[in-house]
């Protein structure tokens, strides 16, 4: 871990693995996929959701517009080996100004050092057996989002992509769904929707529609369902869309914009549980998922200023009634549409707001004897008790 004070700053102290440049060599696909691990059944979704996270991660690999920042440190005009590497322009400028160092920042890809991928329980949860190079947490049922919080928190520099279930996001993690949007930590949070409770056999989850009733089910659902798209706007995340998993360049286009959001960003990804959910099929997808501009053409969903957003957000809420599971006023019959539904760039994340008062330097590189850093510990736990 590299520290940021000046006394640590310290050549020796810093790893140089990098060249210059700052890319890592070109990341392929196949280095990140671990086929032989895959027990998914034929034909789930959840093989779509683990291809495109891994493709969005390779695309970012070689994004010269990543946004993270290598800070260089350069003595007498040519570069020391002391490079230091940070996402945040704040943190550069900061460790320059104690070391006297002069900095340069340049735009480098995403290293897979720097992707954490946690989630709960479910059949999607073993994708974290089924990636490889990055840093994943299979965490416990419902918890993913605030284990993935807490890296977060701890380490400003990771980009953290959450993998929930419909039933264990929207179910038994249900809380924790409701108030990350007002946290707003930068993190990303993928729901794998197919309406069904897939390694328990097949009971309904939350988003399962009232009257439905699949292959498992001993009866039709008497509950209504959950609508992930304006559960998610109410509950204030400042990024909301769908995909659909076996739309490979529909999801990873998604994730990019996901992960390039500042805010915590949810894409509720629309699966097939071939095993167990007969009624919501990749054929009833690729016949009833559509565009959302074939809803609303040149719609905009993006707040630009703050007194847009009330606006935006009811906007946006009712697309979200009509674009998830709606009946088709023609043929009676359900259908989904997918794209960007809402993004505020008005909102600082919540670990930003945080840097206002502990500074910019996230936790896991305060030295365990900076006074600030139990400061910012107790301030920490007052905010998360009081949710
Ligand atoms: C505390 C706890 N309660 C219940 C379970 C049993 N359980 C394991 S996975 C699961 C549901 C998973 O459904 P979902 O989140 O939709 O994921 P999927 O299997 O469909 O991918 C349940 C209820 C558990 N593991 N832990
Ligand atoms: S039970 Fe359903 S969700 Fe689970 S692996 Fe099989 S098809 Fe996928
Ligand atoms: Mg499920």
């Amino acid at each position: 871990m590299i520290n940021t004070t000046a006394k640590e700053v310290h050549p020796e102290n810093v790893k140089t693995n990098e060249s210059p440049a700052g890319f890592q060599k070109v990341l392929k696909y196949s280095e990140l996929i671990n086929p032989e691990t895959n027990d998914w059944c034929p034909g789930c979704g959840d093989n779509g959701i683990r291809t495109s996270q891994a493709k969005a991660i390779v695309d970012l690999a070689s994004d010269p517009e990543y946004k993270r920042t290598i800070a260089y440190f350069k003595e007498n005009g040519s570069h020391t080996d002391l490079t230091v590497i940070t996402a945040h322009e704040e943190e550069a400028e900061d460790i320059a100004l104690k070391t006297g160092f002069e900095k340069e920042t340049v735009h480098s890809g995403l290293r897979t050092q720097d992707v954490m991928i946690v989630t709960g329980i479910g059949c999607f949860a073993k994708v974290t057996n089924q990636v490889k190079r990055l840093y994943t947490f299979h965490s416990l049922h419902g918890r993913a989002i605030p284990v993935a919080q807490g890296v977060k928190l701890a380490n400003w520099d990771l980009e953290v992509i959450a993998n929930v279930g419909d039933g264990d996001g929207l179910g038994i993690g249900g809380n924790h769904f409701f108030h990350a949007g007002r946290k707003n930590i930068d993190m990303t949070i993928l729901i794998y929707d197919n309406q069904v409770y897939g390694l328990t056999k097949g009971q309904q989850s939350p988003t399962m529609l009232k009257n439905m009733r699949t292959k498992s089910m001993a009866a039709p659902a008497i509950k209504e369902g959950v609508n992930p798209i304006t559960a998610a706007i109410s509950c204030h995340y400042t990024f909301v869309a769908m995909s659909y998993s076996n739309q490979v360049k529909h999801l990873v286009e998604m994730i990019l914009k996901a992960i390039n959001h500042k805010g915590t960003s949810i894409i509720n990804v629309l699966q097939p549980c071939p095993t167990y959910n007969d009624i919501f099929t990749d054929k009833f997808f690729k016949m009833r998922l559509h565009d959302l501009s074939d809803l609303k053409p040149d719609y905009d969903p993006v707040v630009r200023k703050p007194e847009e957003r009330n606006k935006k957000m009811a906007e946006a809420y009712a697309l979200g009634l009509e674009g998830y599971m709606r009946i088709n006023p023609e043929d009676g019959e359900r259908e989904c549409f997918k794209g960007l539904y809402f993004q505020d760039d008005t909102v600082l994340p919540l670990e930003m707001l945080w840097a206002e008062k502990i500074g910019p330097t996230a936790l896991a590189k305060r030295n365990i004897f900076d006074p600030k850093r139990k400061e910012a510990v107790r301030d920490l736990m007052e905010n998360f008790r009081r949710i």
